[in-house]
């Protein structure tokens, strides 16, 4: 899936007419469908011009990355998305046939017919995509009772009552690397699952969230522990990316096997980045993504730290919602390799580092 010139030069006219493109294809879509505006009010046409712009900016990405399946995989999230909230799937098809059409018109020749079949493709497989979710807190899971008492803890609004179970359960041996990947990575996914279905507000999501932010701190004096074995990991979000807890579990897994690790957060300028890998004379690099967006950032980054000169032998790993999406990923963004969660993320780093030492 390599990419090619005019492929980069149709994603960059697209974010360039963003705000026209949408304006004109949402204008064509409700003037053919009038009846639209009864079926989901004024509201409805606000919505479908917000949407507009989140489609484009979803299908420049996959475009300057050639991947098809990315797109489609960002059609079927806003499948469930709408559904949930009483859209028809087939006015979901409608609205993305006027895209084409349009994608056509303004952008003449081969970036058109190139953008347009991205779109077509999606409007294709519309029928075959859910329009809900399974939920993310299986039975018979390891640690599952755990995980969904803790989730019920939250969803009552008692932070208190999820905290104690989580220290409970670690002074009565459960590792702190099994909290984190059986209850506190699928608590996040559900909280997600739940929002994207309708069925939790944004508010709610904020403070599940940062109720597992805060409990996840509590357990520092058991992930401080380890005997330090002298490698140095930077962990950060690329720039623009608010999804920080993932990358902080990648980082304190790292922590607990004995590496020192240099946690940048959220959001991370990558002038700074290169400036920190310099200073801390780091092994590893790992760069999170988790909107499909942003993928092309973490190519811009991993460029940027390839061409300083202290930034050849770093290995930089890449990860994250559109990485476990389509695991071939990190090969376009010149990453050395991806993993799925925070468990392979150290087993894949130790043998890069061994690797690069013989
Ligand atoms: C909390 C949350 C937020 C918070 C983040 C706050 C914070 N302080 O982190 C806020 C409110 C800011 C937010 C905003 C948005 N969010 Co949000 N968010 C989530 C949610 C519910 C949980 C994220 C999380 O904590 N996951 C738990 C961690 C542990 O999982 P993880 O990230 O996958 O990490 C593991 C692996 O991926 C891997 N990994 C991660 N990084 C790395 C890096 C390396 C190098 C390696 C090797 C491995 C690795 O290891 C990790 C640990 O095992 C997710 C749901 C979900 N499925 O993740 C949605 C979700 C990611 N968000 C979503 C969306 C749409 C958004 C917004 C665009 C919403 C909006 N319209 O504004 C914005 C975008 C903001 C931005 N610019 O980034 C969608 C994305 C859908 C899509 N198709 O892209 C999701 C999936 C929700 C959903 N189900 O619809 N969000």
């Amino acid at each position: 899936m390599t990419t090619t010139p005019i492929l980069v030069q149709t994603s960059e006219a697209i974010l360039e007419q963003r705000a026209g493109i949408a304006e004109g294809f949402v204008a064509r879509e409700f003037a053919r469908h009038p009846e639209l505006e009864q079926r989901y009010g004024k509201i409805g046409r606000e919505k479908s011009l917000q949407d507009a712009g989140f489609h484009l900016s979803f299908l420049a990405q996959a475009l300057a990355l050639n991947n098809q399946r990315l797109f489609l995989d960002y059609i079927a999230w806003v499948k469930v998305v709408l559904s949930q909230r009483k859209v028809l799937a087939s006015d979901l098809a409608f609205h993305l046939e006027c895209l084409a059409e349009l994608l056509r018109e303004q952008l003449p020749g081969e970036p058109g017919t190139l953008a347009a079949h991205f779109v077509t493709a999606a409007v294709q497989a519309i029928p075959s995509m859910p329009e809900d979710l399974p939920t993310f807190l299986r039975e018979g899971a390891p640690l599952s009772p755990l995980a969904h008492q803790y989730f019920e803890g939250l969803r009552r609004g008692d932070r208190r009552l999820a905290s104690q179970l989580v220290l409970d359960a670690v002074a009565t041996g459960t590792l702190v690397k099994e909290i984190y990947l059986q209850v506190f990575q699928p608590a996040q996914y559900e909280i997600g699952r739940l929002w994207q279905t309708n069925r939790i507000s944004v508010a709610q999501e904020h403070y599940y969230t940062a109720a597992t932010q805060l409990i996840m701190s509590q357990l520092y004096p058991q992930i401080f522990a380890s005997e330090k074995n002298g490698r140095t990991l930077i962990a950060t979000c690329v720039a623009g990316d608010l999804h920080e807890i993932g990358v902080r579990m990648v980082a304190d897994f790292f922590e607990m096997e004995g590496w020192n690790t240099y946690y940048l957060g959220a959001n991370t300028p990558h002038a700074s980045v290169v400036a920190t890998i310099v200073e801390q004379q780091a092994d590893v690099l790992a760069i999170s993504a988790t909107i499909s967006f942003h993928v092309e950032a973490v190519r811009n980054l991993i460029s940027a730290v390839r061409q300083h000169p202290s930034g050849s032998q770093v290995r930089i790993l890449a990860g994250g919602y559109p990485f476990k999406r389509d695991p071939g990923l990190w090969r376009s963004v010149g990453a050395d390799g991806t993993a799925s969660d925070a468990q392979q993320a150290i087993v894949l780093a130790d043998q890069l580092v061994k690797g690069s030492r013989v």
